[in-house]
């Protein structure tokens, strides 16, 4: 028995056509003008687009930060519902291993993580913490394990690199056309500042920001992109949220670098005003990189229409406000940085993005699933709704409206940093793999999801694969 959504308009980064998308199993497996009905089952979906599941390349859906008891607020659980029922139909979760521990084993308890328990198929990039010849070994373990992507630090004392493993680690994953991607942070900058602040007494969050400015970031960025253009390695940046990180990635452009670069909602629609909320709220806001200033803000939704800018994921990161966030009461440094967003970027993106005119719905498709799953080795198995494709499919229902809330959010947090926030058009259904997941925002089956094995197209530069 298959399923045929019938009267759908359907997107890609390209174009919208008028199509019947019929699905057989987990896969998508006809599309056209008129399918006749046969046996299937007809959902009609006139009135909606028919978008490829959405992709977050950016979760921490889970994680201890190494601060004693301080675990996410989330966990696979929780935050991949969230995700899945507005339209996330895969996240690619940072796999963070401890000091000390393999890869293998780092890869080992994220698949405990989240197997059995995730509502949205799931893969990882794999953190590189530390590099010694054990962990360069496992590389080539990681890629054959269809892990195809690792994230380094240049901030976090206890996760960061130096330049010098920086460069060996990205001739290893150039041997094997890995996707790298970088936190891109001075982390000796950061730590003076925060030391200078905190020793005058600058203890509340209006002070986060002012020990993690824009040049602390452009620094990395320039540093990483031309470590990069030494070892000769396409790259991916996590989470630009700068004017003059952008600056930089034009440079390396020029000289003929391949760089792809991430932003998230939240430097799109918040800024660092929001630092000074009165009665600690400003903690809330506290990740890092901070949130910006409105030309910051401005520049991205620029590099978001022109290209410069990638694709956009979350860096979802929850901590409760009340017991977490306020930890940090008596000084900023202790916040924990993170923010919760798995589930509101595609209704965030569609209403600031799509309804004011700024980007097409097929610029959407592009930032939120087809050019992730191109970067990332999950294309075409993910990210477009054709025949042979996942049958992870959103049916968009553009004439919805609604307001987020933490009192209605599925996140597990106590707080959402869009509270408030008016959304225009929403998932009015999910199909992941061929079945309804969700339906108006609500998850009606749970814990379907699979880990997604990608393999690298060698045909393809970095790590594309079509
Ligand atoms: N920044 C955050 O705010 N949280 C998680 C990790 C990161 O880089
Ligand atoms: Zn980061
Ligand atoms: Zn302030
Ligand atoms: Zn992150």
């Amino acid at each position: 028995m298959s399923i045929l959504l019938n009267g759908g308009v359907v997107v890609s980064a390209n174009e919208r056509r008028q199509l019947d998308v019929r699905i057989d199993g987990e896969k998508i497996v006809e599309m056209g003008t008129n399918l006749t009905v046969n046996d299937s089952t007809v959902e009609n979906v006139s009135g909606c687009f028919l978008l490829p599941g959405f992709i977050d390349a950016h979760t921490h859906l889970e994680l201890n930060n190494g601060k004693g008891s301080m675990g996410t607020a989330d966990n696979f659980t929780t935050g991949s519902k969230a995700a899945v029922a507005k339209g996330t139909t895969t996240v690619i979760d940072m796999a963070t291993p401890n000091k000390g521990s393999s890869l293998k084993d780092c890869l080992a308890s994220w698949d405990k993580l989240a197997q059995g328990n995730s509502s949205c198929d799931y893969t990882y990039h794999m953190s590189i913490i530390e590099w010694n010849p054990e962990i360069k070994a496992e590389i080539k373990e990681m890629i054959d394990a269809g892990i195809t992507s690792f994230k380094m630090y240049m901030a976090y004392d206890n996760l960061r690199t130096k330049d010098a493993e920086i460069f060996e680690a990205m001739e290893e994953i150039r041997n094997y056309q890995g996707m790298l991607g970088i936190h891109c942070e001075n982390g000796d900058m950061v730590n003076e500042m925060i030391a200078k602040f905190v020793s005058e007494g600058k203890l509340s969050p209006h002070y986060h920001p002012l020990t993690r400015p824009d040049s602390v970031e452009a620094e990395a960025v320039e540093r990483y992109l031309m470590i990069a253009h030494l070892a000769d390695l396409p790259v991916n940046i996590v989470h630009l949220s700068t004017k003059r990180s952008l600056e930089a990635v034009g440079r390396a452009r020029a000289r003929g670098q391949k760089v792809y670069v991430e932003t998230c909602p939240q430097y799109l629609v918040l800024d660092e005003h929001l630092y000074d909320a009165p009665n600690f709220e400003g903690a809330k806001y506290v990740c890092s990189p901070p949130l910006r200033s409105l030309e910051d803000q401005e520049t991205l939704w620029s590099g978001v229409i022109n290209g410069a800018v990638n694709t956009i994921s979350t860096d979802h990161c929850s901590f409760n406000f009340e017991g977490q966030k306020t930890i940090g009461r008596e000084d900023f440094s202790k916040i924990p940085n993170g923010m919760p967003g798995v589930e509101t970027r595609p209704e965030l993106i569609y209403t600031y993005g799509v309804t004011t005119g700024k980007i097409s719905l097929e610029r959407m498709v592009a930032l939120l699933s087809e050019d992730i799953a191109k970067q990332f080795a999950l294309y075409p198995q993910k990210g477009i709704v054709q025949t042979g494709s996942d049958a992870d499919i959103v049916i968009w229902d553009p004439e919805t409206s609604g307001v987020i809330s933490a009192a209605t959010q599925l996140q597990n947090v106590d707080y959402t940093p869009y509270d408030g926030f008016e959304t225009q058009g929403s998932a009015r259904a999910v199909y992941l793999r061929g079945q309804k997941v969700a339906e108006a925002g609500h998850v009606i089956t749970e814990k379907q999801g699979n880990f997604v094995f990608r393999k690298i197209d060698p045909m393809n530069e970095g790590n594309q694969s079509t």
